[in-house]
C-alpha cells in the first residue's frame, strides 16, 4: 500500500470520530498555515494476533523501520517508534499493553476480547483502521478495566486505529512557539491536556509537546447502557536542534507518559 493512501485513509477514519481535529486543521488553514504531521500513534494488546510484533511487518512493507524503544512501567506498556526514509512522512509511535501485568480480573476480560480476533487477521496495512476486532464490551467490564488501566478501557472500546495525529509546529510559518499554539486553542475553547502542565518537555530535552483532551462519543455497551467515552485527540509537537545541528526526531518517555493521559475519562 502507498504511504499516501495509508495516511489519507487513517485521517478520514480519525476525523470521523475526532471532529475537533478537522476543525483545528481548518483553524490553522484560516491562519494561512499548511498542516504537516509530525507523527501518529496506535495502541494494541501484546501477545495477541495484533501485537506490536505482528503489526510491525505491515509498517515495514510501506518502507518504515524501527529506530527507538520505550517502556512505561506504571502504565504497563512498551512502545516502538518508526520512521521512513522520506522524512516528510509522519513518524509512527506504536505501543502495546502488557496484559499479564494487570490484575487477574482484567487479564480475564482482555483474554476474552483477544479470543475474538482471528489468528491471521493481520494481512495488510488496512488493519490499522480495523477498530474493534472483538465484541462490544459490557459497561461492567469497561469499568473494571478503567480502574486499573485507562489504556485498556480505551482500547477495549476503540480498538485499532490512529489515536492521534500531531501537527508539526516546526513546519508552521507564523506560530513559532508551542505557547502560541496552545493560546490559539485555548482562545477557541478547546480543552488541553493539563497533566504535568500544558507543555510536556522542553527545549533542553529537544522536544516540546501539547495535546487536546480527546473528543467523546455516546457509546452503547453490550448490555444496552449508554455512556460518554473518550475517542481520539490532536497533538502539537515542536522539535529542537541537538548540539550536532540535527533536529531531535525521537520520543521522550516522560513526555509520552503524559500524552497517553489525553484519553483519560476525567
Ligand atoms: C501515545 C502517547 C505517546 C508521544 O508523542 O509521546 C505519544 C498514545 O497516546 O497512544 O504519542
Ligand atoms: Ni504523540
Amino acid at each position: 500500500m502507498q504511504a499516501s493512501h495509508f495516511f489519507s485513509s487513517l485521517w478520514e477514519h480519525y476525523i470521523a470520530i475526532t471532529p475537533q481535529a478537522k476543525r483545528i486543521e481548518n483553524l490553522f488553514k484560516s491562519h494561512n498555515e499548511e498542516v504537516i504531521n509530525d507523527h501518529i500513534a496506535f495502541r494494541t494488546f501484546a501477545n495477541s494476533p495484533i501485537s506490536l510484533k505482528n503489526l510491525e511487518p505491515q509498517l515495514e512493507s510501506m518502507g518504515y523501520f524501527a529506530y527507538g524503544a520505550f517502556r512505561f512501567e506504571n502504565k504497563h506498556l512498551v512502545a516502538r517508534c518508526y520512521k521512513h526514509e522520506n522524512a516528510l512522512l509522519p513518524k509512527i509511535f506504536l505501543s502495546e499493553l502488557l496484559v499479564e501485568e494487570l490484575p487477574k480480573n482484567c487479564q480475564k476480560i482482555i483474554a476474552n476480547l483477544i479470543d475474538g480476533i482471528p489468528a491471521d487477521v493481520v494481512q495488510s496495512p488496512d488493519i490499522f483502521w480495523a477498530k474493534r476486532l472483538w465484541d462490544t464490551p459490557s459497561l461492567k467490564d469497561y469499568e473494571a478495566l478503567l480502574e486499573h488501566s485507562e489504556y485498556a478501557a480505551w482500547l477495549a472500546t476503540m480498538g485499532l486505529q490512529a489515536n492521534h495525529f500531531t501537527v508539526s509546529i516546526n513546519l508552521l510559518k507564523s506560530f513559532v512557539s508551542i505557547e502560541s499554539v496552545n493560546q490559539l486553542l485555548l482562545n477557541e475553547g478547546y480543552k488541553l491536556n493539563e497533566v504535568g502542565g500544558l507543555v510536556k518537555g522542553s527545549s533542553e530535552l529537544y522536544l516540546e509537546q501539547s495535546s487536546t483532551m480527546a473528543d467523546k462519543i455516546a457509546f452503547t455497551f453490550s448490555d444496552g447502557e449508554v455512556k460518554d467515552i473518550p475517542t481520539c485527540f490532536y497533538e502539537f509537537a515542536r522539535r529542537h536542534e541537538m548540539p550536532n545541528g540535527e533536529l531531535f526526531d525521537s520520543f521522550i518517555e516522560g513526555n509520552a507518559d503524559k500524552i497517553f493521559d489525553s484519553t483519560n475519562v476525567k
